[in-house]
């Protein structure tokens, strides 16, 4: 067994600073951070845009090379990583292991991008003229990211951003700057056994709030791409928007699985478990309501409640753990007064409550619940980040869709269903209004190659695979004349006689 402070020393990490880390297993303090003064803040953004200048003129493809060299550091270390992150964010071993993996798989999808950075030519309207359209690199880019995946939604963005030939500057959640650091100091390897790289492509800083809008407002990033509550982007959009930045948001979800009457049940209810007990119900991916077909509502339902009560609940290191703490005293606060809130709407709570108060006293452990809701309402259109399933029985399709959609987030949604019809009309345009839709999948668990992001207070956002690079980069359009004469767009004529 590894403990932090081994892990720490693997890494590197010094174990000085006033600001003491504490894992959510056990509340037991794991290490200690200095936060960046104000100060530190705008020196690392100079060295960031220094790194720029030289890490732009550097051949895509051989940029590449540097994140397929840090794409070997995780493959060596993703154990240990793994570890850290369980340590420190308290999701599951397992979990913890698929969140290095997620880091491992971006890095291969951004080397093969370094030799595909595609522009297009366009047919010029003028003779002996050539339009295209260049990729160029932007700047250097902030990424604000979430104490649920501390390391891999940063790597989404780094490795994407450092192959388009950007320099990345990482504010992570004030409760995981642990795996932060050792995410840096293996970028650091590969940094080494790259040799001729610019000092400064990748840097940390650690603070609160303050320390993630001061890069917001900072007109050196022309990007800032921020992962967390639909509050937090409230906050930081409009002061990046103020100053004519580009922001990239992936905040709040509030995801829905719609059962119909030919569902493979079976299927169904092992969906339900992962995506909505999973990680503790603390992924912006969590299943949150459960829309179920009249015809099916007493045969899922009760397998739903009966799998909830074998899930085994403690330490997300041991084998077989499948639900580890919740992240902090205010996740679990959060978490009872939104049954409390569903309880004087009508629902039917199974579950909750606090688990394994004794054995661990100063952290916080949950039992999922399961609430069965007369309806559609009050607290199940917020997001609370917590292992809690809204349950609501439906009549049809039409009536699915419509509470699929009626809430203010967009980011992932699924149906279960073996009929073709419904399954094309999930997906169809007039179907789930979401940025992930799922047919015979939970709406947790994307993979890296898609898009990933959602609509309305999810924020717009598209990381990861597909063609989410180009928002790390600049689009130019050059025309060229490589002829004699001077012909004028839209055939005008403006001669002097
Ligand atoms: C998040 O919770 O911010 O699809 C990201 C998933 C993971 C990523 C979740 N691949 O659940």
């Amino acid at each position: 067994m590894t403990t932090a402070s081994e892990l720490l020393a693997h890494f590197g990490i010094p174990e000085s600073g006033d600001v003491a880390v504490r894992s959510p297993i056990d509340g037991a303090v794991i290490g200690h951070v200095a936060y960046d003064a104000p100060e530190e803040i705008g020196v690392k953004i100079a060295v960031a845009e220094r790194a720029f200048q030289a890490w732009r003129a550097v051949p895509a493809p051989r940029r590449g090379e540097l994140v397929r060299l840090f794409g070997e550091e995780l493959r060596a270390n993703k154990e240990k990583l793994g570890r850290l992150v369980t340590l420190e964010a308290g999701k599951i071993l397992q979990e913890g292991l698929g969140e290095v993996q997620e880091m491992i798989d971006i890095c291969d999808f951004a080397v093969g991008l370094s030799r595909q950075l595609y522009g297009l030519t366009i047919a010029s309207e003028r003779p002996g003229h050539r339009m295209m359209e260049t990729w160029h690199p932007l700047g250097p880019v902030a990424i604000i990211s979430a104490f649920n995946f501390p390391v891999a939604v940063w790597a989404w963005n780094a490795a994407l951003a450092l192959v388009c030939g950007d320099t990345v500057i990482w504010k992570p959640s004030e409760k995981t700057p642990l795996t932060a650091l050792a995410t840096q100091a293996l970028f650091e390897r590969a940094v080494k056994r790259f040799g001729d790289a610019p000092a400064g492509l990748s840097s940390v800083v650690l603070g609160l709030a303050d320390a993630g809008k001061a890069l917001a407002a900072d007109v050196r990033i022309p990007l800032v791409s921020a992962t967390g509550s639909t509050r937090m982007g409230r906050a930081l959009g409009p002061v990046v928007a103020e100053r004519f930045g580009r922001s990239l948001l992936e905040l709040g979800g509030n995801n829905a699985m719609i059962v119909m009457p030919s569902a493979d049940l079976e299927l169904a209810v092992r969906a339900i478990l992962f995506a909505a007990v999973g990680t503790a119900g603390q992924r912006c991916t969590s299943l949150r309501r459960l829309l179920v077909h009249a015809d099916v509502y007493d045969k899922l339902v009760p397998r739903v409640k009966a799998a909830y009560g074998r899930v085994t609940i403690g330490d997300p290191l041991e084998t077989g753990t499948l639900v580890g703490p919740l992240v902090d005293k205010a996740a679990f606060d959060g978490m009872e007064a939104a049954l409390a809130g569903a309880k004087s709407a009508g629902g039917v709570v199974t579950g909750g409550g606090r688990a394994l108060a004794d054995q661990y006293p100063n952290a916080v452990y949950a039992h999922p619940a399961v609430v069965e809701m007369p309806s559609q309402t009050g607290v199940m259109i917020h997001e609370t980040f917590a292992p809690i399933l809204y349950v609501v029985k439906i009549g049809s399709l039409d009536e699915g869709l419509t509470l699929q959609n009626a809430v203010p987030q967009g980011l992932s949604s699924c149906i279960f269903t073996r009929d073709m019809q419904e399954a094309e009309r999930f997906t169809s345009a007039a179907g789930s209004d979401c940025g992930i839709a799922n047919v015979n999948i939970g709406p947790s668990g994307a993979e890296i190659g898609g898009a990933f992001g959602g609509e309305k207070e999810t924020g717009g956002g598209r990381e990861s695979g597909s063609d989410s690079w180009r928002a790390y980069m600049r689009r130019q359009t050059a025309t060229v004349n490589y002829s004699n004469a001077l012909p004028l767009a839209q055939g005008i004529k403006f001669d002097l006689d």
